[in-house]
């Protein structure tokens, strides 16, 4: 008997997903739960697995396919193995995943940078010269598709042909589709082959989201960064005497494990960090709750899982899910919903290493605290110099809410919140 495999939802108002791996071909045994597909929609990329059995005889897509839900992908003929005819009924999909995240890796920051620099001089590289040659019917063309035929990089070495016009047309196309590039629309790209060999690779749906919101929350929120540094001295000391208690129940005491503590309480201490803005009905929105997002480094970008009411979760609680929700979106399999709901996001790079970055605001949050790598520094304390273990913080924050005095006293009670985990209890 043969039966259908159709995509099966994929989360709430996600109606399609681009499929970005067929991990099955004709004549292979599927069974249920087998990850068949790899799909990317605008908020995740996630396996998809069968909910049928049986031998595939028909593949119906292929990578860069966009497969809508309910459509069917592969048909199987059904082998011994019993397919519940109610499996056929789309069962609840296998979670999705990783989301968007909204926080760029520092590198990127930096590249977007340099790439800024560089497109003013490279397209005044392109105008030395004089005006450009070229035929009245190319002229033609180029206005009315609309190009200035004088940022039209020639690939002939002086004379501009149509194709060239058309294929800087299709590249400011592409520009002006994203916010990445909106912000960028009027400086299309030089033609990089010029001065050398390029190779352009599509972006992934993940990464053009990332550009999306990172140029969003950029643009519409005034950033300013508060850095300071809290003693971790004695929290070191603690991890090791306490880290085989975490270990035994399954996580791991870090460094953020700790601040994520720190930070619910600070939260609730300063409640215009817990908040959003709503600049249309003029409103501050807070909140109640203490959802903290992590930045977790994974091999398709940057995710950013939500850790759920952690004011009411102890910190071995923390670690632990901590430690599941990085594997999780390590390995593709976090939930949509666990990537939302977030009030408040921690973006910790120091075990890769660096001395401090500016995190950008994960909209519509209004602040986010970077960490960058401890070390031990000679800090000048009852009048002599002391090697104390000393962790930067970065807490990039939205200028229209909170004002610079306040970040200042909320870094640093965070700060001694670390150093002196009572103030937790005096406090907190
Ligand atoms: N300073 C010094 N050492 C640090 C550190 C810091 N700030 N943070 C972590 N480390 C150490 C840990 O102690 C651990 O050392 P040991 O193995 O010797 O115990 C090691 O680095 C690895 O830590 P970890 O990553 O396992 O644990 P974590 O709980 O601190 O971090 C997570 C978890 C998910 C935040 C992290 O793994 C991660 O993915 N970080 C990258 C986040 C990222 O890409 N951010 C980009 C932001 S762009 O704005």
């Amino acid at each position: 008997m043969s039966t259908e495999f159709r995509l099966p939802g994929l989360g709430e108002n996600v109606e399609s997903g681009a499929v970005t791996k067929v991990m099955i071909a004709v004549g292979d045994t599927v069974m249920e739960n087998q990850s068949v597909l790899e799909i990317e929609t605008e908020k995740a990329a996630l396996e998809v697995p069968s909910n049928v059995s049986g031998v595939v005889t028909e593949v119906r897509v292929k990578e860069g396919d966009v497969l809508r839900v309910g459509q069917v992908a592969f048909i199987v003929e059904a082998t011994s193995v019993s397919v519940d005819p109610a499996s056929r009924v789309l069962p609840v999909p296998e979670p999705p995943e990783p989301a968007s995240v909204d926080v760029p890796p520092a590198s990127e920051t930096s590249g977007r940078h340099d790439a800024e620099q560089a497109l003013p001089l490279a397209r005044a590289a392109v105008r030395r010269g004089g005006p450009v040659a070229a035929s009245p019917s190319v002229r033609q063309l180029a206005r009315e598709i609309g190009v200035d035929i004088n940022e039209v990089p020639s690939s002939e070495g002086g004379r501009v042909t149509a194709e060239d016009v058309k294929r800087h047309a299709r590249g400011a196309n592409v520009d002006t589709g994203g916010a990445v590039s909106r912000a960028d629309a009027a400086a299309p790209l030089p033609d990089f082959a010029r001065w050398g060999e390029v190779e352009r690779q599509p972006m992934s749906t993940v990464r053009q989201r990332t550009a999306e919101s990172m140029t969003r929350a950029w643009t519409s929120i005034p950033h300013v960064t508060q850095f300071d540094k809290a003693d971790v001295t004695n929290f070191e000391a603690l991890r090791v005497k306490y880290a085989s208690r975490v270990e035994k129940a399954g996580g791991k005491l870090t460094v953020t494990a700790m601040l994520l503590k720190v930070l619910a309480a600070a939260l609730q201490k300063f409640p215009q960090f817990n908040a959003s803005v709503n600049m249309a009905a003029n409103e501050i929105v807070f909140k109640k709750y203490y959802n903290i997002g992590v930045a977790v480094d994974t091999d398709r970008g940057l995710l950013v899982p939500v850790i759920r009411d952690v004011d009411q979760k102890n910190i071995i609680e923390i670690a632990v899910e901590l430690n599941g929700l990085a594997e999780r979106a390590r390995t593709r399999k976090t939930t949509l919903d666990e990537m939302q709901g977030g009030t408040f996001t921690v973006s910790n790079l120091g075990g890769i290493g660096g001395t401090a970055f500016t995190p950008i605001v994960n909209a519509p949050e209004v602040a986010i605290l970077g960490v960058s790598r401890s070390q031990i520094e000679p800090v000048y304390i009852d009048g002599r110099f002391q090697p104390r273990t000393m962790l930067p913080l970065s807490l990039s924050y939205d200028h229209r809410v909170i004002d610079g005095a306040d970040a200042a006293r909320f870094l640093r009670w965070v700060c001694e919140g670390i150093e002196q985990p009572v103030v937790l209890f005096l406090e907190g």
